[in-house]
């Protein structure tokens, strides 16, 4: 890996601008609070939870990873700051789909099972993940970890398919469509995921490993930022119809 290739300081930079669209993102979803009746204010405070906690841990990780285009400045970056953020909001962006369906149609039993099963994906991943980092590449630990992530995570989207479309039939139109983006950013969105562990697994090379951190910078935001955006939209539709109708002063 050279230093001061476009490749380091690119990937260096995207945490400062990962921090920096965080930050931004929170304000917008706490501002977007104002626009949503109590039903579907939720929505955007958890939005604005997982973009702030993201935030937090994009400033520590900017300063760790630096701006000085030296690829072993990113190499000691500790991993375990992004499997700490996503412990957190992994768990709160799937908290938004149950809470947008709003109401009577509120299932507390399908939001617990998806975090329950969400936290068990992210946990196994991280011994997973511990294990590649202590010897340099993939350990038979590793990829019994990464099964074992990925039977959780087809388990999440299966909950999403059936749960979800059991409980928004007959919903609004512009709902049950917000809630199929919203379900595709789970679907293609977190695929960079699992991806990036298996780069990391294969050690295939060291600018893999390098464009690894800069696309995930990308995809958290998209997968935070632009999932809440997706969410809020949804809940300020639903809202304008309570209103509407007037049940809501
Ligand atoms: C791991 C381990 C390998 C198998 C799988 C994984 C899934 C990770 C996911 C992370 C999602 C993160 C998000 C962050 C948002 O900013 C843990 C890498 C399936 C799905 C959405």
């Amino acid at each position: 890996m050279t230093d001061g290739s476009l490749l380091v300081l690119a990937t260096q930079y995207s945490f400062a601008a990962s921090f920096a669209a965080m930050a931004a993102g929170t304000l917008y979803f706490l501002m977007e609070r104002a626009n949503l009746t109590p039903d579907y204010s939720p929505v955007a405070s958890l939005a604005a939870m997982v973009s702030f906690v993201a935030a937090i841990n994009y400033y520590a990780m900017k300063d760790m990873v630096g701006m000085t285009g030296m690829a072993s400045d990113l190499a000691s970056f500790p991993t375990d700051f992004r499997y700490v953020d996503w412990l957190i909001t992994t768990p709160l962006l799937l908290a938004m789909l149950p809470v947008l369906l709003g109401g009577k149609r509120f299932d507390t039993g399908l939001m617990a099972r998806l975090m329950a099963a969400d936290i068990g994906m992210i946990a196994i991943g991280y011994v997973g993940e511990v294990s590649i980092n202590a010897s340099g590449g993939g350990t038979m630990l590793s990829w019994w970890c990464l099964l074992g992530s990925m039977v959780l995570w087809f388990y999440i989207l299966y909950e999403l398919f059936a749960g979800i479309g059991r409980a928004s039939a007959g919903a609004d139109d512009g709902l049950v469509q917000a809630l199929g983006l919203l379900r595709s950013f789970i679907v293609i969105g977190w695929l960079v995921y699992p991806l990036g562990y298996i780069v990391a697994a294969l050690d295939l090379s060291d600018s893999l490993l390098v464009a690894r951190e800069l696309i995930y910078c990308v995809a958290d935001v998209i997968n935070k930022v632009g999932f809440g955006m997706v969410a809020v939209a949804a809940a300020k539709r639903m809202s304008a119809r309570q209103w509407q109708a007037g049940q809501i002063a």
